[in-house]
């Protein structure tokens, strides 16, 4: 059977659209004297806030997400820094969605600008999901006067990978007989899921491309990365079967990183929670969700991984009160005498406002 073919036989057609340098396009829209020039969004530069985003204009000087605002105001002084004006990009958000929905409903979102739409059957009977896509992106830009790239293949990660390879305001299309082509010759940097310590580690094993990968067999694959061996190894052949959930029901919110070398100074990690904190706060006031039990995550440089959780007696999505709770509980556990490659921090016992508003619509049906 075809790795693209589901059980029934039948291909799926997936798109995945993100939109491009979305915070700062929003900015650069709304003032036309920053178009064309760097554009740099995120916490203020003499603070310790990080980039949220940067103009690809900016971008040329090495400024990206997630860098020190500080460091990208050292490679680009004469870059235009601006905080984050949530409002506008979540109203940009529920414009592109309504756009998706308009072909279908089955929506992935993943964040405001980005989302898996399963358009093999779709409300405008088209069949072809290229020209579903070049749709989507023109009705995108002239709803909001913002550009986003498409990719379109018979599964997720290939829809996903491909979204990202002609951007900006690109459109990529991998039909499932070119998918097995298509995955051989990429780049394992361009992998999805391939974090910076795993392409390192592939690069020692000499992966450089699908084809690499390929080579490896799946018993093999798990001994050295663990559970995701087997993600890898199914990606390397296109063999994802994941559906595009409309309706994903959370049970917990939360982000962790891989530290590039392993930590052992306080003052970095005190810092590092109340960014993750930071981040995390964002996240979940744009689902809306709020959560009781905070938990956070901790791997040791031997891959020992830990948790320690406290909860509340109510429901936070407050970046302060979910930073100083994690490092209350990074005092429970061996920071300081072991160093630490991983830390997360995630809430659950979560209170969604969504399924609070469907209730409470529904009471007031009842009544
Ligand atoms: P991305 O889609 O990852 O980035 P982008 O849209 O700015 O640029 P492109 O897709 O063209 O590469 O993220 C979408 C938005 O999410 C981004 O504009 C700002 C926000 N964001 C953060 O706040 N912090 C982050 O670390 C990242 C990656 C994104
Ligand atoms: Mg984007």
């Amino acid at each position: 059977m075809n790795p693209s073919q589901e059980k029934n036989g039948a291909v799926r057609k997936i798109i995945h659209v993100d939109m491009d340098a979305f915070y700062a396009a929003v900015e650069q829209r709304d003032h036309p004297e920053w178009r064309g020039k760097p554009v740099i969004v995120g916490g203020r530069p003499s603070g310790r806030g990080v980039v949220s985003t940067a103009s690809y204009e900016a971008r040329v000087f090495g400024v990206h997400s997630a860098m020190p605002t500080s460091q990208a105001y050292r490679l680009c002084p004469h870059g235009i820094f601006v905080p984050a004006r949530f409002d506008a990009y979540k109203e940009a958000s529920a414009i592109i969605r309504n756009v998706f929905y308009e072909y279908t409903d089955l929506v992935e979102p993943l964040s405001l600008d980005e989302a898996y739409l399963d358009v093999t059957e779709n409300h405008t009977q088209n069949p072809s999901a290229t020209l579903i896509a070049q749709e989507i992106k023109q009705k995108i830009y002239e709803r909001t006067k913002l550009t986003a790239s498409a990719g379109v293949g018979p599964n997720k990660f290939v829809a996903k990978v491909a979204s990202d390879m002609n951007k900006p305001d690109g459109l990529t299309v991998i039909p499932p007989e070119t998918m097995e082509h298509f995955l051989e010759e990429l780049d394992i940097k361009k992998f999805y899921g391939v974090g910076k310590a795993t392409l390192r580690k592939m690069q020692g094993l000499g992966i450089k491309c699908g084809s690499d990968l390929k080579k490896w067999d799946l018993f093999d694959l798990v001994q050295i990365f663990g559970k995701s061996g087997q993600y890898y190894y199914r990606m390397a052949r296109g063999l994802d079967t994941r559906p595009v959930q409309s309706h994903r029901i959370r049970k917990s919110y939360g982000k962790e990183r891989t530290f590039r070398e392993d930590i052992s100074e306080r003052e970095y990690i005190l810092r590092f929670i109340e960014g993750l904190s930071a981040t995390i706060s964002e996240g979940m006031r744009t689902i809306p969700a709020a959560g009781k039990t905070i938990t956070l995550k901790l791997r040791y440089d031997n891959f020992e991984t830990i948790s320690r959780s406290l909860s509340l007696s109510h429901h936070t999505n407050d970046a302060s009160e979910i930073s100083l709770v994690t490092q209350e509980l990074l005092k429970d556990t061996e920071f300081g005498e072991r160093p630490v490659r991983l830390l997360g921090i995630s809430l659950s016992n979560l209170d969604i406002n969504e399924e609070d508003q469907a209730q409470q619509l529904q009471l007031s049906l009842d009544k």
